[in-house]
């Protein structure tokens, strides 16, 4: 049976997730938030500023596996990538807001 508790224990597990990654990153000087994770281009929407991406899971933000819209940091981010384009990006969550700090078309 389902109880109220599991969306509590959810976020519970995800921010522990976010504070075990901003400790590991201390010492190897890489952004506390953000861990490059691989995706494809689904679609870009630059006039809105976002893309769609298809991606791998991401286990600092609680996410499995999805296709999901995101916002980017900067409009530039978006010029080097079209839909198709297998890429790696980086991520946060400001405030409930899935933001695209980096991305880059997979070398
Ligand atoms: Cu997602």
């Amino acid at each position: 049976m389902l109880t109220p508790i599991s969306p509590i224990l959810r976020r519970a597990l995800a921010l522990t997730s976010l504070a075990c990654t901003a400790f590991i990153t201390l010492g190897t000087a890489v952004s506390a938030h953000a861990e490059p994770v691989k995706g494809e281009v689904i679609k870009v929407m630059a006039s809105q500023q976002k893309l769609t991406l298809r991606h791998e899971a991401i286990p600092s933000l609680d996410m499995p596996p999805m296709t999901m819209n995101y916002r980017v940091a900067k409009p530039e981010l978006l010029s080097s990538v079209k839909a198709g384009d297998k890429v790696i990006f980086e991520a946060e969550d400001r405030q409930g807001n899935f933001i695209v700090t980096q991305l880059k078309v997979q070398p």
